[in-house]
């Protein structure tokens, strides 16, 4: 997301970043760092709509927890893989702390913040590319938004890694009640058994209640040759 977010809005400085990258990743963090800040930041003020979306843009990913999954994830995956995000607390982490080798390597729904991208954005990317690794990080209430998109993962023997970071609730959004109102409201979800769902598609569930045990865990799902989906048990904080 990052990349694509900032390309857009802040110019040829960050394109230019972005063909350094392979050579310099830590140049393409820090120069995201400094565009997310800027388009935060600075253009908060527009006056055309925008900046008040942007401060609240601003204001989430100002929240965002720094989640040792995401490190975790990083030392699993190849250099070469792929990672699609979709809009969730731990999503929000990988926006700040998930190192990006090289372009087209992280997949976001940008701007707009729609839910539901992280297994189509993940097919997608497994399509285009059979011979990486791809992995899709998504909240609960964002993976059920399109879980049926596992039937084209099993259909088409894409062994894409579906990660679902279950905490039972839309946490982004309860966050957010409870910090401008005190209280919350409709954000609590009833899911289904995550890894009896994925097992119900032909695809291969895994359960991880322990973060010692995240690592081990997507290091055996990558070397699947089908669809995986590992459910992390997530504790509110
Ligand atoms: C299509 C769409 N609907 C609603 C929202 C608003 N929204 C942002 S985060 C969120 C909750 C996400 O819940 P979950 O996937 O469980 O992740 P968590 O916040 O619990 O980490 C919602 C409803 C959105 N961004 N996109
Ligand atoms: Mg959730």
């Amino acid at each position: 997301m990052s990349l694509g977010l900032v390309v857009a809005l802040s110019g040829t400085h960050i394109q230019e970043a972005c063909q350094e990258q392979v050579r310099s990743p830590s140049i393409v963090r820090s120069e995201t760092r400094y565009a997310w800040e800027y388009v935060t930041t600075e253009l908060k003020e527009r006056p055309d709509g925008w900046g008040e979306r942007l401060s609240e843009l601003h204001r989430e990913a100002a929240y965002a927890e720094h989640s040792p999954i995401i490190e975790q994830l990083r030392a699993a995956m190849p250099p070469d893989s792929i990672l699609s995000v979709d809009v969730n607390i731990t999503g929000y982490a990988a926006l700040q702390d998930f190192t990006v080798y090289g372009p087209g390597m992280y997949i976001f729904s940008g701007i707009s913040v729609a839910m539901g991208i992280g297994l189509p954005g993940a097919i997608g990317a497994q399509v285009a590319h059979p011979n990486r690794k791809v992995v899709a990080l998504c909240g609960d209430g964002g993976f059920l938004m399109n879980s049926p998109e596992l039937a084209t993962a099993v259909k088409y023997n894409l062994p894409i890694v579906t990660i679902v970071m279950n905490d039972n609730t839309f946490s982004s959004i309860e966050r957010t009640q409870v910090g401008r109102f005190g209280i919350s409201l409709g954000v609590n979800v009833v899911n289904p058994d995550f890894v009896k769902f994925a097992e119900s598609f032909g695809a291969i569930g895994f359960y991880v209640e322990d973060e010692v045990d995240f690592k081990p865990t997507v290091d055996k799902a990558l070397t699947l040759d089908k669809p995986s989906l590992i459910e992390v048990v997530k504790r509110k904080m």
